[in-house]
């Protein structure tokens, strides 16, 4: 089975019961994370480290989010401590603090590696990109039918500017006209769903286009839980 997270925001007893909810076997599954592993809850830095040996063995796959991009600045001195609190940093600040040299140069070299985006074949999807954020409309690259690029697009965008196509949300913004326009279908987090659901309620968005899985984990307080959609029997669970 090839199971899809994003945005666990440091969750990491939410990470684990969803690890066993879904009987999560490494002999047989596969796990995606589509960023924002990091920040809000404190357990960002211990989920990683759980899945740095799955990672090697190609049992689970995680692409880089904002905050892994937060975290990688503020290790190169190019963001500041208050900053990165105020976008949720504090935890793992405190921990980041406490590394020696070369656990902070291993770390920096792990999140750079982290890729911006994947893609994968899926049965009910076909070629599918997988990113944390979706698109930044500012960057679309046309195909010679007049179709998005959506690859070419993430890659300008990231080219142009890597920060601001972490952050961006436009993906929920952008008409109808341009999302149908796109050549691959996106599965992404970033934004809680909650900020996009008419019932405000904390389920993975489904769309013709994309599929948001960011439920809001890290935003308890507020209702938000850690989902997970398993793409071979097309389910999703809460946590
Ligand atoms: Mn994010």
């Amino acid at each position: 089975m090839l199971y899809f997270m994003s945005d666990i925001h440091g969750e990491l007893k939410a990470f684990k019961r969803m690890l066993k909810k879904i009987n999560f076997n490494t002999k047989e599954d596969q796990l995606i994370v589509i960023g924002d592993i990091v920040d809000r809850d404190p357990g960002g830095i211990e989920i990683i480290n759980m899945l740095k040996p799955w990672m090697k063995e190609e049992i689970a796959t995680v692409c880089m989010g904002n905050h892994e991009l937060f975290t990688s600045m503020w290790l190169r001195g190019k963001l500041s401590d208050r900053k990165w609190m105020a976008f949720g940093g504090e935890e793992t600040l405190k921990i980041i603090k406490n590394f020696n040299f070369d656990q902070k140069k291993e770390f920096l070299n792990f999140l750079e590696s982290l890729p911006i985006y994947i893609e994968r074949d899926l049965p009910n999807f076909g070629k599918t990109v997988i990113t944390h954020s979706g698109i930044h409309c500012d960057h679309y690259v046309y195909n010679e039918d007049g179709t998005i690029n959506v690859i070419k697009s993430i890659e300008k965008a990231v080219e142009k500017d890597l920060y601001s196509f972490l952050v961006s949300n436009d993906i929920h913004y952008i008409p109808s006209g341009d999302l149908k326009k796109l050549d691959r279908y996106m599965i992404i987090g970033h934004t809680p769903t909650i900020r996009i659901n008419e019932d405000r309620s904390c389920k993975i968005i489904r769309t013709p286009y994309y599929m948001d899985i960011d439920s809001g984990s890290g935003y308890r307080k507020d209702g938000g839980r850690l989902s997970c959609y398993c793409v071979d029997t097309d389910e999703e669970f809460y946590v």
